[in-house]
């Protein structure tokens, strides 16, 4: 199975422009406790490198693009956010990287928790480590 879940938001466009509407339950798959969005990233420069023991998210490029790594200890798979009405839903307990931003890159993110530093594993051999005798 594929690690990569995407979701297609429907664009509620007229002639004036665009509109993307996010609401839990609908096109996002659970409440929403948090929204943060990632700009400004430099030139070359990588994001993430870690993983959440209980958090799920959906991120969205709603400017530019950036390319999303996805790895579950098995698996790595990437793909390209390039798309304001994409978004992809991040499960708990896989290792996200964020590449190749574009400098108009304003990547958006929904959140099911608060923010918990201690949900983070930013170590690459803890996280391969939590799965040795927790088989999914
Ligand atoms: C993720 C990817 C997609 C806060 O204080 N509150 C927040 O809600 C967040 C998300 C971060 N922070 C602080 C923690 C750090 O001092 O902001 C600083 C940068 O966070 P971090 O280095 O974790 O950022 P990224 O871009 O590596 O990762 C972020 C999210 O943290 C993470 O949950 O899944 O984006």
């Amino acid at each position: 199975m594929s690690l990569i879940n995407l979701i297609d938001f429907p664009s509620l466009g007229d002639d004036r422009g665009s509109l993307v509407a996010l609401e839990s339950h609908q096109s996002i798959p659970f409440d929403i406790k948090r929204v943060y969005y990632i700009f400004g990233t430099q030139k070359g420069v990588s994001r993430g490198f870690h993983a959440h023991q209980q958090l799920k998210q959906v991120a969205v490029c709603v400017t530019g693009r950036c390319r999303m790594v996805l790895d579950n200890g098995k698996q790595r798979e990437d793909v390209w956010l390039d798309s304001a009405t994409k978004g992809i839903l991040i499960e708990d307990m896989v290792w996200r990287e964020m590449h190749d931003f574009s400098e108009d890159c304003v990547l958006l993110v929904l959140a099911n928790e608060h923010y918990n530093e201690l949900d983070y594993i930013r170590d690459y051999d803890c996280f391969l480590n939590y799965f040795v005798g927790n088989e999914k």
